[in-house]
């Protein structure tokens, strides 16, 4: 396996910052935090003002929103503003001042006085269901378990995107070493899901919640192949059957399609998306 290996490079003592890593991204990678410019960010007519992408991480966030406003919760209208991650926007000083990581999603909500600032979608899609007491079970039990794997996909997806993406997709050259190791960390959590949605309909059991809006993007788009061109076959997601059952069935709830379109520029494939929500009319 070694001789798949790229050779020759050897760590100096002291990392330093002094040439292009390649790949998809490495314009935006840098090794320190903070603004790189100023700028403020729009405020729009509603309580909840989104400033995200439609990205599997951003998708959550939207999707949660569409699915409040469906049940009937109208508080939960929101502007949602697009953050060009490639253009660095999330780099702004106004951005950074909502979420001081500079990754998208970011959520601002101007209800409460001081405004409340929220970042990191497990974060987010927490203070949404706490907020209007929705998509998270009222019991101790069930409110654990749906945390359980609200955590679990904010702790596993960084390998399936991060790891196996990254490496699959992104990188400027195939390292057998790297795809080995997030393929079978990806695999691995596929059948922990298989295995547990083979005797639950959903991640907390009878009830779809706030784990399943946050697993769904990363997990349910590798079962279609959504995610990294031809990650499906490589990876054999046909064959964890609950997963392609569970993904089926959220992927039809209307709220999902709607959300699925929100901070994303209309392509040849998804005409009817856009790239920024201030209506509930902007979707229909
Ligand atoms: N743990 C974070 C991850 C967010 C994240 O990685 N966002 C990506 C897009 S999906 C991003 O903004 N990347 C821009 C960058 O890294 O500069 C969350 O769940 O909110």
């Amino acid at each position: 396996m070694t001789e798949n290996q790229p050779a020759g490079y050897e760590p100096p003592e002291v990392w330093t910052w002094d040439q292009e890593s390649g790949g998809r991204f490495a314009n935006i990678n840098r090794p320190i935090a903070g603004p790189t410019h100023d700028k403020d960010l729009p405020v729009g007519k509603h309580p909840l003002q989104l400033h995200s992408l439609g990205t599997p991480n951003g998708i959550k966030v939207t999707v949660m929103l569409e699915e409040l406003l469906a049940a009937g919760h109208s508080g939960a209208e929101y502007d949602a503003w697009y953050i060009g991650i490639g253009d660095g926007d999330q780099f702004g000083s106004g951005f950074v001042g909502i979420n001081p990581n500079s990754k998208i999603p970011a959520l601002l909500d101007r209800t409460t006085d001081p405004a409340t600032r929220v970042f990191e979608s497990g974060s987010i899609l927490l203070y949404l269901a706490e907020k209007f007491g929705a998509f998270i079970p009222s019991d101790h039990a069930g409110r654990t378990e749906c945390l359980n794997w609200l955590f679990w996909q904010m702790g596993s997806a960084p390998y399936l995107g991060g790891g196996f993406g990254h490496f699959f997709a992104y990188a400027p050259f195939k390292i057998q070493y790297a795809i080995d190791r997030f393929a079978m960390e990806t695999k691995r959590q596929l059948d922990v899901l298989d295995r547990h949605l083979a005797d639950n309909r959903f991640l907390a059991g009878t009830d779809y919640s706030i784990a399943d809006m946050a697993v769904w993007p990363w997990y349910g788009a590798i079962s279609t192949g959504d995610s990294y061109a031809n990650a499906e076959t490589f990876l054999e997601a046909a064959s964890y059957k609950n997963v392609v059952c569970w993904e089926q069935e959220i992927a039809g709830r209307p709220a999902v399609q709607r959300g699925d379109r929100v901070n994303l520029n209309p392509s040849d494939e998804n005409k009817d998306n856009i790239r920024e929500r201030h209506d509930a009319s902007d979707l229909d």
